[in-house]
């Protein structure tokens, strides 16, 4: 029976003792991961997992969290990966939206998540737990289910700009014909060793990079997550890498990151967030390569890229990838002149399936012809090289992760004495944007920025905290009553510039 995903990403290595994954602590060859994700497979099976049901996963990064993936894969169930960051607050709405009839997580999360789910067990960061113990009861054999190329294979959440985050519905065909235009244009073959040092729970980590290793049949070195002194000892076994802009500024700051260590090296890809056209440059006397930055996001997985043989423009996207359609346009959705900034708009087999149970927001958002409107701004150069000069949506991104302001903004305004706040991303050195907050407190009410910072520890992950929050007596307005957020930007545009 075809399996669309598996037969393409899996099923070629089946047996195979080619080195699919090497970690600090051993390595994993292609036959035995697959042994591992049958015996997952059949483990969800006995707990009742079927076709189509959601299997949640809030886990640290090893290489039994990526087997969950091909273990869903192969049954058919929809992987959730959750941001480890995410307090108990926060998964408790998305376990609550998606119902899951599978979650794994963190052994020390064990029995606070008891009765999140039908299931619940554990997967600890060096394998350990229940699930894998049920599973070490279980065959090795396992055959797939059958899945057809819309049939859905991942929902990864994302925040909206304004209400509850929504659920990205990703099909098998999503994924793999993503796939195999990122491999043909960066030209993965089995001679490649690509460091993976990102989280496997968002797209960049979990399926651009991931899968590019698996459909090409190459290793990953795989690390738990980034630190930069951990890459420069892996370069001279690499031949590729993908990051965010900060793991190459970091890298950048760290001595002996020079050309003789990326000798070995033909890829460098950057993307989730823009990459200063300064940092490309910087990279570029410092190593000789010229980094290749592509564009994407969770609903759409990869959209642009910047050539591989050809001119890689710094500052710029790139072009529309194979078989995928992008346009610049009007509010309206019209495509305006080339040179004009407008909205991104996408449509190509890459483009998600909708979110999950909301179909008026998959409505606002998706247009009847298939296009997706991004929600960034973009300008086509005369070569149809694209450059993101802004986003339409509010949205801050830091270190690669995204955070909406709306969503601190009501944290905020939710606590105790605070009257109404205002939430920016200024200008960050090592993470490209930092979170600032504006606060004012309501009428006799005395509040300290310490106060209100522990007050979020528990309602928001880390990564969307403030890192620094003002008291103020009121927000800018202007006519029309409305928050002048780019006064506040301009205000504190240097908060981040001279610290780390
Ligand atoms: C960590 N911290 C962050 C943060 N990451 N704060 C804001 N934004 C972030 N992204 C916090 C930590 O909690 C800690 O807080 C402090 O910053 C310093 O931590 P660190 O140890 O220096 O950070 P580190 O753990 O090294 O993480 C930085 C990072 C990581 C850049 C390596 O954030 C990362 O791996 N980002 C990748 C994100 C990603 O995969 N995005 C892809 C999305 S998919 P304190 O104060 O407690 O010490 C997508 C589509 C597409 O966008 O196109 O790809
Ligand atoms: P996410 O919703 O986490 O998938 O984040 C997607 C968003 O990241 C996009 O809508 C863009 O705003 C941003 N993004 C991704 N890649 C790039 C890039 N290379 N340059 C600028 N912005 C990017």
């Amino acid at each position: 029976m075809a399996n669309h995903l598996y037969d393409a990403l899996f099923l070629p290595h089946e047996g195979s003792d080619r080195l699919l994954l090497d970690l600090p602590s051993g390595q994993v060859t292609y036959g035995d991961f697959l042994k591992t994700s049958a015996r997952y497979a059949n483990a969800m099976a006995a707990l009742g997992v079927k076709p189509g049901d959601r299997v949640a996963m809030q886990v640290s990064k090893s290489p039994e969290a990526l087997a969950v993936y091909a273990a869903c894969v192969r049954s058919r169930a929809v992987l959730l990966p959750l941001n480890t960051a995410y307090t108990a607050g926060e998964l408790d709405y998305f376990i609550g939206d998606a119902e899951p009839a599978l979650v794994l997580v963190d052994p020390k999360d064990l029995a606070s998540l008891a009765d999140a789910a039908p299931s619940v067990l554990s997967l600890g960061a060096d394998g350990s737990g229940s699930f894998p113990d049920l599973a070490a009861t279980q065959s090795d054999g396992h055959s797939p289910v059958a899945a057809k190329p819309d049939d859905l294979a991942a929902i990864l959440y994302t925040s909206g700009t304004t209400g509850r985050s929504k659920g990205a519905m990703l099909s098998h065909d999503n994924l793999l014909s993503n796939t195999q235009a990122l491999c043909d244009l960066w030209q993965f073959t089995s001679d490649d060793v690509l460091i993976h040092a990102l989280p496997i729970f968002h797209t960049h980590g979990l399926f651009v990079a991931v899968n590019c290793a698996l459909l090409s049949n190459s290793s990953m070195i795989f690390m738990a997550k980034f630190d930069a002194e951990a890459v420069l000892a892996a370069l001279p076994r690499a031949t590729a890498m993908m990051g965010v802009p900060t793991f190459y500024t970091r890298l950048l700051d760290t001595p002996g990151f020079d050309r003789p260590a990326c000798a070995g090296m033909r890829l460098f890809v950057s993307g989730s967030a823009p990459l200063l056209a300064e940092t490309h440059i910087q990279f570029e006397d410092r190593t000789g390569h010229r980094i290749l930055e592509r564009y994407g996001m969770t609903e759409t997985n990869m959209n642009t890229s910047n050539p591989y043989d050809g001119d890689r423009i710094a500052g710029t996207v790139g072009l529309p990838l194979p078989g995928v359609e992008v346009q610049v346009c009007d509010d309206q959705g019209q495509p305006i002149a080339t040179g004009e900034t407008g909205i991104v708009e996408v449509r190509g087999p890459n483009v998600f399936q909708g979110y999950w149970r909301m179909p008026e927001k998959t409505a606002d958002e998706l247009r009847p012809s298939g296009f997706f409107i991004t929600g960034d701004l973009g300008r086509f150069d005369d070569n149809r090289y694209l450059t993101i000069v802004g986003r339409q949506k509010d949205l801050i991104i830091g270190g690669g992760f995204n955070i909406y302001p709306k969503e601190v903004e009501e944290a905020l305004d939710d606590l105790d004495g605070v009257l109404e706040s205002a939430v920016i991303g200024v200008p960050h050195k090592d993470l490209g944007e930092g979170v600032v907050a504006i606060v004012v407190a309501e009428p006799g009410q005395t509040l300290s920025p310490e106060s209100l910072k522990d007050a979020l520890v528990d309602k928001l992950a880390r990564f969307k905290q403030p890192r620094l929050i003002v008291l103020v007596d009121e927000l800018p307005r202007n006519t029309m009553g409305k928050v002048q957020k780019a006064a506040l930007r301009e205000t504190y545009k240097d908060t981040f510039l001279k610290i780390k």
